[in-house]
């Protein structure tokens, strides 16, 4: 009888791949991406409607009866602006209703334009 030789001759070449695929270098498609932060400071314009209840032309300001401010959550309300240039009070006449952007500057409002 013949002895049945189990020859593990399986020689398994491992070949172990060194783990060098994870050095793909990745780029990052958002690295130019980055917001200036100087745009966060530039003052927001509001928007509003309203009518010119009186002005005053040596101050450079404006009593206005202006409607809700949902951005700045004012109720309707009338008060004091002051305006940017006041070549903006030639377009304003007591009565008038207008359509106007200001500007928060310190504790006044200021009317930038006047439509
Ligand atoms: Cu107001």
């Amino acid at each position: 009888m013949k002895v049945v030789m189990f020859v593990a001759a399986a020689s398994l070449v491992i070949q172990t791949f060194p783990a060098m695929v994870q050095a793909a270098e990745t780029q990052d498609p958002h690295a130019g991406h980055h917001m200036p932060s100087e745009t966060k400071a530039q003052a927001a314009t509001y928007k509003a409607s309203g009518v010119v209840k009186k002005i005053d032309a040596a101050k450079g300001s404006v009593t206005l009866a202006h409607g809700p401010v949902a951005e700045l959550k004012w109720p309707a309300m009338t008060m004091g602006f002051t305006v940017k240039d006041k070549a903006l009070l030639e377009k304003l006449v007591v009565g008038k209703k207008i359509d106007f952007e200001f500007i928060e500057q310190g504790k006044s409002y200021v009317v930038t334009a006047v439509k």
